[in-house]
């Protein structure tokens, strides 16, 4: 009942050359039977959004401003995301939180401006190491998704869920299945308590997913697709992932 999605999260990293390359090696793989978005660096994102118009790829943005429009150089508002004809935007990936300082309110925030835009915000929750091993995982997730649900609780749309640990994020350390599942669980029982159909959200799975360990990943019950990283930037690799999902 609810359809895999596998998104890429390029971070900083492409080119025009590369991107031409990638997104030629994704399209040339069509059709997967997940849904399969990538989520580009902003200048990259008309060039994207022409490449891949006429496919059936969505594409989005990695990050987005939490407000409507104003001095505040630097900064990206959901209204442009929109008019790039983005269907996604990464909010609270833990790089944005541990390195740019944003709280779990200002993701929410930034979550519900996209929302009003119409862009479906795909909202980053993830443990430290330290935090895992102090035994903290379900609180500190449950917090961070706490703060959406409370920020969101009049807004529709759609909102996708990525449970990201943080120690399995670009390291090569994979969660479990097990691991990830049990975690995935408790995101969708908070989901289902404070909405009612968190059983039609999808919870996404990200850190180190791979070809060799997309389809373990992905069967588990409760994991309905991936946030890939490093593994997104070869279109073999990302193309074998998207075909993992059943
Ligand atoms: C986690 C993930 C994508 P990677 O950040 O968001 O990256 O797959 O490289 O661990």
């Amino acid at each position: 009942m609810r359809k895999t999605l596998v998104v890429g999260n390029w971070k900083m990293h492409g080119s025009r050359p590369a991107n031409a390359e990638l997104l030629a090696g994704i399209l040339a793989a069509r059709p997967f039977t997940a849904d399969v978005a990538v989520c580009v660096p902003f200048p990259y994102l008309f060039e994207t959004a022409a490449t891949l118009a006429a496919s059936d790829i969505r594409w989005g943005a990695q990050d987005v401003s939490a407000h409507e429009q104003g001095a505040y150089t630097g900064e990206v508002s959901a209204a442009m995301l929109a008019e790039c004809g983005c269907r996604y935007a990464l909010v609270g990936h833990s790089e944005r939180r541990a390195y740019h300082g944003e709280s779990d309110q200002l993701v929410a925030d930034k979550a519900k401006a996209l929302l009003a835009r119409g862009v479906t915000p795909i909202v980053c929750v993830g443990e430290t190491l330290a935090e895992r091993d102090a035994g903290q995982t379900e609180d500190v997730v449950k917090r961070q998704l706490a703060a959406v649900i409370h920020t969101l609780a009049h807004c529709a749309g759609e909102i996708v869920v990525a449970y990201e640990p943080v120690w399995a994020i670009g390291t090569g350390r994979t969660a479990t299945p097990e691991q990830a599942q049990a975690v995935h669980a408790v995101l969708r029982a908070q989901l289902q308590a404070a909405t009612g159909h968190g059983d039609r959200m999808r919870i996404l799975y990200g850190g180190s997913v791979k070809p060799d360990n997309a389809a373990t990943l992905f069967a588990m019950p409760d994991i309905d697709g991936g946030l890939i990283g490093g593994a997104s930037l070869k279109a073999a690799d990302f193309v074998a992932i998207c075909r993992a999902a059943a």
